[in-house]
């Protein structure tokens, strides 16, 4: 529980940011297109380091490595669907999956007092990274509404 407790009082660059890393992918996925493979791709084929909590065929998780909170892990398919706007009912079951997973997680972790999970859409949604991901947010007080 430390660590990425640690990492977390550690990062609070405050929404603002978050928001213009959101505009920023925003402007290169317009001018290079579908930004794809993303960071997470990279994560997924381990090119690129990540803390990973749990994999199975279908998705990943690893924690944040900006988190807004004492626990904060994301839940990725390994599939790299853009953006929960593009999902089709095709995707129906994986999203499913994901669900459970961040449920059995968040329990894992021992969140028994609650989380939130977020899911941020596109510019507007301020997401940052298009590969899909559910955030799993714990271990303080959430607010609402939120920034
Ligand atoms: O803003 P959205 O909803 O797109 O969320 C993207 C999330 O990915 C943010 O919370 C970032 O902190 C997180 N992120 C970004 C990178 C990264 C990461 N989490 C773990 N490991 C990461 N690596 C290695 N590289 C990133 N660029």
């Amino acid at each position: 529980l430390f660590f990425p407790y640690q990492r977390w009082a550690s990062s609070l660059g405050g929404p603002d940011d978050e928001v213009s890393k959101a505009k920023q992918a925003d402007r290169a996925r317009r001018i290079c297109g579908t930004q794809s493979p993303t960071i997470f791709s990279k994560i997924i084929d381990r090119t690129i380091p990540a803390d990973i909590i749990y994999e199975d065929e279908k998705c990943l998780a690893f924690w944040d490595v900006n988190p807004q909170a004492p626990l904060h892990f994301l839940v990725i398919p390994k599939t790299p669907i853009p953006r929960i706007s593009y999902v089709t009912e095709d995707d129906t079951e994986l999203l499913g999956h994901l669900l459970v997973t961040a449920s059995q997680l968040a329990k894992k972790e021992g969140l028994d007092e609650g989380y939130r999970l977020v899911i941020n859409d596109g510019k507007l949604g301020a997401q940052s990274v298009y590969h899909l991901h559910i955030h799993v947010i714990g271990g303080r007080q959430m607010n609402w509404p939120p920034g």
